[in-house]
């Protein structure tokens, strides 16, 4: 995510090398070539820096719900460029400074327009739940996406459990709040904690995920550990990290990137090519790994899937 309070932060803290690389030269594909193949290359040993010692399997997933035959996205991009603000405005450091977040043990708080209220435990959370691997796209507004193997299991099995109200109308989520182990929460690059939320439609849709890991292992601290929301026809943002609290509302909760550029970031964030961000055009992206730029699809290219949701919905307006 890039934000526009410049008086905030300096440029050279949000724009890293190779974005901007990326932004002045890649008309020209060799230019391209050669930028695409220096990021792996940062990406690779910034990797072997942090050394990946937290990896760990997760052999008990079962069921493969929804496939994909494009190509994976390598993992060294997955877990090396990453937007997790609460570390770091660049992509790089994350995998460094999220390494020591401890993510153990860990409970989700249920509140508001719910019958079953609480402080649920992870493992509570997790229990007779069936995870499953689905390999999503994700697609960030700053045009770069991923192809990834995700192994979570679906929202909607969790909320039902909470017994949401008739009231009910929303879904918001919040991130830890840990100055002490997030570095980046000691400035005020947005205001933390950081909150995303969907409409219950969307929360409930078969889609949506909450995951917990990420190729065939655990979830990678600078991915969101322990718990992230994964919504594949969303700009990435609304994909939130480190889940803490989850609470059900009659209003549409204030969501952080909102806040922060309402012009920029608008609270359903659907994949549309045809709605340019105010500063460059959302047709096309960069497939990490990938030397030449794809045509953006519509919602992520989960338009069959989820376009009915939004049947009769001005999408310029609600972007
Ligand atoms: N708490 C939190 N969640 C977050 C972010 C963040 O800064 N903080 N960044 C978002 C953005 S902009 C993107 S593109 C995705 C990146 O997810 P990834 O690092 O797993 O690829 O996480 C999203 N979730
Ligand atoms: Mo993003």
């Amino acid at each position: 995510m890039l934000i526009k309070r410049a008086e905030a932060i300096k440029p050279s803290e949000i724009t890293d090398k190779t974005l901007y690389l990326k932004r002045r030269e890649f008309i020209h594909s060799t230019v391209g070539m050669f930028a695409a193949a220096s990021l792996l290359f940062t990406v690779r040993s910034r990797a072997a820096k942090t050394g990946d010692g937290n990896r760990r399997s997760l052999d008990y997933v079962k069921k493969r719900e929804y496939s994909s035959d494009e190509p994976q996205t390598p993992y060294p991009y997955v877990s090396g460029y990453n937007n997790f603000y609460e570390f770091a405005t660049d992509k790089e450091s994350p995998a460094r400074l999220a390494a020591s977040l401890t993510v153990a043990p860990w409970s989700v708080v249920v509140e508001g327009e719910v019958a079953r209220p609480g402080t649920y435990t992870l493992e509570d959370i997790l229990k007779n739940r069936q995870l499953e691997e689905r390999i999503y796209r994700l697609r960030c507004v700053e045009r770069w996406s991923m192809v990834i193997p995700w192994i979570g299991f679906s929202l909607a099995d969790l909320i039902k459990r909470f017994e949401p109200t008739s009231r009910a109308r929303y879904v918001e989520f919040t991130t830890l709040y840990r100055p002490a182990e997030m570095p980046g929460q000691r400035r005020s690059v947005l205001s933390w904690p950081y909150v995303e939320g969907l409409r219950m439609d969307e929360a409930m849709h078969p889609l949506t995920i909450l995951a917990t890991g990420l190729y065939g292992e655990v979830l990678p601290n600078q991915n969101g550990a322990p718990l992230r929301l994964v919504v594949p026809w969303k700009y990435g943002f609304k994909s939130i990290k480190s889940i803490v609290k989850i609470r059900f509302s009659e209003h549409q909760p204030r969501t952080t990137w909102n806040r922060a550029a309402p012009r920029e970031y608008g609270f359903y964030a659907n994949v549309n090519p045809d709605v340019d961000h105010p500063r460059w055009s959302q047709r096309r992206e960069r497939r990490l790994g990938e030397f030449f730029k794809r045509k953006t699809l519509m919602f992520n290219g989960y338009a069959e899937e989820v376009a009915h949701l939004y049947k009769g919905m001005d999408l310029r307006k609600y972007f």
